[in-house]
């Protein structure tokens, strides 16, 4: 089984850290040509990260999808309750994830890349984080996100919630963690957790390679 992965990618880290926690053997390759090239798009034709192929030869895009086949076809640690109540709430958070906390922080990465980008623009979809982060620390549940087990809701948020602590400052606003003590308990438990740790510790090496450049 193959990944197209890139290690600084959050979407890729997540579904990392459900091949960490399974203990599935895999095998981490870049994406030919590059994230959204023509030769990456023959086999993914989004063009994004991550990527799983199977030994089979089929690719199955997208985070979230990779880490339900590998749910159904790797049952042993699982990351979604039995029961469908259960199962509603974590893939809510994962969701929530998805569609509402993690687009804003997207929309102001090309800075990053050197794209310039409005002053108004960066400090509205600062507002809209914070404004994602506040329902994220009313409804975070402990020790893990949506409660006793740690599940595809927590190997979501983390590896975003880590590019939030290292770049939110830079974008003009606190801190993911700061006047959110839910969260920040919730980031000790992640920071401790040996699937957790290995993905980001790879996200964390990955950021600092970028930044030295
Ligand atoms: N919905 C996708 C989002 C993946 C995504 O945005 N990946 C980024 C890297 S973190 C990417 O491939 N960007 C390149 C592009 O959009 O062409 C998923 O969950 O896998």
């Amino acid at each position: 089984m193959k990944l197209y992965n890139l290690d600084l990618s959050n979407f890729a880290t997540k579904t990392r850290i459900v091949l960490y926690e399974k203990g599935v053997d895999f095998e981490k390759a870049d994406p030919p040509g590059g994230m959204g090239s023509a030769d990456y798009k023959k086999l993914n034709p989004v063009g994004k990260i991550p990527a799983l192929q199977l030994d089979n030869g089929q690719v199955i895009p997208e985070s979230e999808v990779i880490n339900e086949y590998l749910e159904d076809k790797y049952p042993q640690n699982p990351m979604l309750p039995k029961d469908a109540e259960g199962r509603a709430v974590v893939r809510g958070c994962s969701r929530f994830h998805d569609l509402y906390l993690e687009p804003p922080l997207r929309a102001v990465l090309p800075k990053l890349f050197g794209q310039k980008l409005d002053d108004q623009f960066i400090a509205d979809k600062m507002t809209e984080v914070n404004s994602r982060l506040d329902q994220l620390e009313s409804a975070i549940g402990s020790p893990w996100a949506t409660g006793a087990n740690f599940s595809m809701g927590d190997a979501a948020l983390a590896p975003t919630i880590f590019f939030m602590i290292n770049m939110l400052p830079a974008f003009g606003s606190k801190g993911p963690l700061e006047g959110r003590p839910k969260l920040a308990a919730w980031w000790a438990n992640i920071q401790e957790r040996p699937s957790t740790k290995k993905a980001i510790g790879e996200q964390q090496a990955a950021l600092n390679a970028f930044m030295k450049k």
